[in-house]
């Protein structure tokens, strides 16, 4: 029989907004209802009802019964549910449930910089760190860094940009997506008229209160980082993007950043990373143009270099032997790269040279290869272009931009019946437990939230605040999944710096930070050893040494800030 974990009644342990869905999980070998109860903080009884049974969920191999108590209107903290004899940790209810986190979520980002201080009064005393990887000893820096043999011919200048994850390497592919999520965060809200909440002064971060809305100032950071990752004119391979920086050699645990003493590298450009470069760039060109013209103007230039080099060189690709000290980021198939750059430049431009690419694209009627189960990720990015296409009023033919609505909803639908299928109300099919599907469940319900975007229709909105349920202990693992958010919070995530585990001086990881989640593949020796034969949606554990399944990564906390961000909204 399947592990119990310690309390049987998993609820989201942040809490529920009180317009929002209020669902939990009890795992439960009744084949019939149970009574359920909820308390409120001085034990006071304020509501029941009866779960509904559910049979067996098929991806933690768990007898899952559903409590219900949507209907409840009270806030306060110190709830609790009981359902035969067994009782949840305390929850709130409260409409700013999510504020704390949506500011959280970003700090990830400020705190994973590169090339510049991390300030205590920004990111509290035990965060700050001195810049990293700027070249001063032992550190020999981003700043004049030597191309792997035979690639280019001269040292570039790569500083800055965020690093990647818990090593510190910075990869193109995974920037750009997670930058592009940061900015369509706000073009999404700009368009609710909830901008406000993502505006200038709402974050901790050096540039507040320069007039420009922090979450643009943030995906700034990293949009500099990448355009210095662009060949100039005049050498050879002009205009592709290097695939990515990073260590000779896997750098040791703890390390950090500016106490790397490794060899820096900048391996080979990829028209993946190009292309990935084209499409963050076009859309900062839109984004940013009345904020700042000129960084536009120069997001935009980049972005048609990127795009035109990615043309002439179509199939370089960064192989996955290319993993000595950093990940890969393999991609042997950018067809959905293309289409993702195309509509990105042709959103931004309207013209008719992108828009001809964007039509003749394979992925422009492909939907099944566009919205997969398991969701979009750094190696398949035709969804990013699909919601910008689906989104931004760009000047399509009315039919056309129905379908292409059509299909964002039809994915969302898909989304919200594997969720009906599950105990636990994933938005993942029960045997899509892949590295980083904490990520993959934070993407999927960004889709679901846009098809509330589009059709307004609340069973969206329910879908995508019910994702976060998950991520924060509605699991059956009964873990919430983001430091410092949850009573039972991850605090041992993969990390050179924020790596308490391995050095009582250095802190865990800030609140916040999203864990990669279960991985079903066990790709590392700690969850090998540690998680044999484990239910895919049980192949987890806290260990600082489980990076396949317990790392930190920009695309993950990306996804997981958009989708703070939209339910911290009022209404
Ligand atoms: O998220 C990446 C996952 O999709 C891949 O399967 C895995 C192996 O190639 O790599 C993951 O990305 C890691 C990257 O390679 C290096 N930095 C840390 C990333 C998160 O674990």
């Amino acid at each position: 029989a399947a592990a119990v974990s310690p309390s049987a009644v998993h609820v989201n342990q942040l809490g529920y907004l009180p317009d929002g869905p209020k669902r939990a999980t009890v795992v439960s070998a009744s084949a019939t209802g149970s009574t359920w109860q909820l308390h409120d903080a001085h034990g006071m009884l304020t509501a029941s009802g009866t779960t509904t049974a559910r049979g067996t969920d098929p991806a933690s191999g768990d007898s899952t019964h559903v409590v219900d108590f949507s209907s409840f209107r009270g806030t306060g903290s110190g709830y609790t549910l009981t359902v035969e004899g067994r009782t949840s940790p305390p929850f709130a209810i409260r409409t700013d449930l999510y504020d704390t986190l949506r500011a959280d979520a970003m700090s990830f980002f400020y705190q994973q910089r590169s090339g510049i201080p991390i300030e205590a009064s920004l990111a509290g005393a035990a965060y700050a760190r001195p810049a990293g990887h700027l070249g001063i000893a032992p550190n020999t820096g981003d700043t004049a860094v030597p191309c792997v043999s035979g690639v280019c011919d001269a040292v570039r200048d790569v500083r800055g940009g965020w690093y990647d994850a818990g090593d510190q390497g910075k990869y193109v592919v995974n920037g750009g997506i997670a930058t592009w999520q940061l900015v369509n965060s706000f073009e999404r809200a700009q368009r609710a008229g909830h901008q406000a909440a993502l505006g200038d002064g709402t974050l901790r971060l050096p540039e507040r209160s320069n007039g420009v809305p922090d979450v643009l100032d943030e995906a700034r950071w990293e949009l500099e980082f990448l355009m210095r990752m662009q060949i100039p004119e005049g050498q050879p391979r002009a205009g592709m993007a290097f695939h990515k920086i990073h260590d000779a050699a896997w750098t040791a645990l703890p390390t950090r950043p500016d106490q790397d003493a490794q060899p820096r590298e900048l391996h080979p450009p990829s028209t993946a990373a190009t292309l990935n470069l084209a499409a963050a760039a076009a859309q900062c060109a839109r984004v940013f143009a009345p904020y700042d013209p000129l960084f536009a103007t120069r997001c935009l230039a980049s972005a048609r270099r990127a795009w035109n080099a990615a043309r002439a060189t179509p199939g370089l690709w960064a192989p996955v032997s290319d993993s000595t000290g950093g990940g890969p980021y393999d991609d042997t198939e950018v067809g959905d790269e293309f289409y993702w750059a195309a509509a990105e430049l042709y959103a931004t431009t309207g013209e008719a040279e992108y828009r001809d690419a964007v039509t003749a694209s394979p992925f422009h009627t492909a939907d099944e290869e566009v919205f997969t189960p398991v969701g979009f990720s750094w190696q398949d990015t035709a969804a990013l272009g699909r919601i910008t296409l689906a989104t931004v009023p760009v000047g399509l033919p009315a039919a056309e931009l129905a379908r292409i609505r059509g299909s964002l909803v039809t994915a969302a639908d898909n989304c919200l019946a594997a969720m009906d299928r599950q105990g636990y109300a994933v938005p993942l099919p029960a045997d899509g437990y892949v590295w980083g599907s904490n990520g993959q469940v934070a993407n999927n319900a960004t889709v679901i939230a846009v098809a509330y975007a589009l059709t307004g229709e609340r069973r969206y909105r329910t879908g995508a605040i019910e994702a976060l349920d998950y991520l924060l202990g509605r699991n059956a693992l009964g873990q919430s999944f983001i430091t410092g958010h949850g009573t039972r919070a991850s605090h041992h995530q993969h990390h050179r710096f924020w790596a308490h585990s391995y050095d009582a001086a250095l802190p865990e990881p800030p609140a916040g930070t999203l864990a990669g989640g279960p991985n079903q593949s066990l790709e590392d020796p700690v969850a090998q050893e540690k998680l044999r034969g484990c239910a895919p949606a049980r192949c987890y554990v806290d260990d600082i040494g489980s990076y396949s399944t317990n790392e930190v990564a920009i695309n993950w906390n990306a996804p997981l800030a958009w989708l703070v961000a939209f339910a911290a909204e009022r209404g």
